[in-house]
């Protein structure tokens, strides 16, 4: 009755940001990403007949306070008279600040449940029970480039392009490592109800998913820049004119702008988005990483660099 399952962040470069239904916790719009390699949260799941209560240990610390919503999905897996479970998870990242932590958790948090039970579950069946859990944990079930797409009253996660089949490398500038002030889930609400761009930002999105989907195809960098940075900016601009306003961004990360607006002024194959956090990712072809890597290092008020390629999907741990 146990199981490990290790899965990678993913980075949406066309956004999911909003709900369709909250009880199902089904996305408003669909969404295109990208799933990171040197990122990881592996996650141990034990069921126990013999425990009284759940436990979470994250980063060989007790943490009570994710326990609920980590319990909450056990029992859409396992039912709610499930035996209790001891889950033991491992980040080497940053957690709740803006890089999708919860998405490679509910991802590998999915997986190895499923795994521990004994069940075998098609890809449609994890997908639709991470993305109770957290929306964009569907996506990184998959490697590469990654398609979520609202199909009638559900989901469908699907590859739309191997991570080997065009290689980037994402560059993640880290200018503040505490948690974000909002939960995203509450910032989506907050603009849903709030923002008087929203409505709009819905009704575009089947544009945007359709030139991010041909310039991938196509392996066309520039496209996907463009779409890419204006789908981001979109979403933050909807944050930024709700009320109470959402604002992620700190000085840095606009320094962080600068910076790749520069890098790209000079011919530098890059492009920036931001999440739910301060972070700025710069997703560039491979041969320009170490110019933009060292571009965001000297950028005032970065505190970290972190780069990745892309990677594969949530996966069995080979020896749970
Ligand atoms: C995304 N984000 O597409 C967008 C862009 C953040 C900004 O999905 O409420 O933690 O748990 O379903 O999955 C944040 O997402 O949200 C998110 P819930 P989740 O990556």
């Amino acid at each position: 009755m146990q199981a490990t399952a290790i899965a990678q962040p993913n980075i949406a470069l066309i956004k999911y940001w909003g709900k369709r239904d909250l009880d199902r916790n089904l996305p408003a719009v669909g969404s295109i990403s990208i799933t990171l390699r040197d990122l990881f949260t592996r996650m141990h799941v034990a069921f126990d007949e013999a425990l009284a209560a759940d436990t979470l240990v994250v980063n060989d610390a007790p943490d009570a306070a994710m326990l609920p919503r980590l319990a909450a999905c056990l029992d859409r897996i396992a039912g709610e008279a499930r035996p209790r479970a001891h889950i033991v998870s491992t980040c080497n990242f940053p957690i709740a600040a803006g890089l999708a932590s919860s998405a490679s958790s509910f991802a590998a948090l999915t997986v190895a449940a499923a795994a521990a039970l004994g069940r075998e579950l098609d890809a449609g069946e994890l997908a639709r029970l991470a993305g109770q859990a957290s929306g964009s944990s569907a996506r990184s079930l998959f490697g590469g480039f990654v398609e979520l797409a609202n199909v009638g009253d559900d989901i469908e996660v699907t590859n739309i392009c191997e991570a080997e089949a065009w290689p980037m490398t994402v560059v993640i500038a880290i200018t503040e490592t505490g948690p974000k002030p909002v939960g995203s889930s509450e910032a989506m609400e907050i603009s849903r109800r709030t923002s008087p761009f929203y409505a709009s930002w819905v009704e575009q999105q089947a544009d945007d998913l359709a030139k991010a989907r041909a310039a991938i195809a196509a392996h066309d960098f520039g496209a996907l820049k463009s779409v890419s940075e204006h789908n981001c900016l979109k979403m933050h601009s909807i944050m930024w004119a709700s009320r109470p306003p959402v604002v992620y961004w700190n000085a840095a990360t606009l320094r962080c702008l600068e910076t790749v607006r520069g890098l790209q002024a000079d011919g530098v194959p890059v492009f920036f988005t931001i999440d739910a956090g301060p972070q700025v990712k710069a997703v560039c072809l491979p041969e320009a990483a170490g110019t933009v890597a060292a571009a965001l290092r000297a950028t005032d008020g970065v505190r970290n660099i972190m780069t990745t390629g892309l990677g594969p999907g949530a996966r069995l741990e080979a020896d749970s």
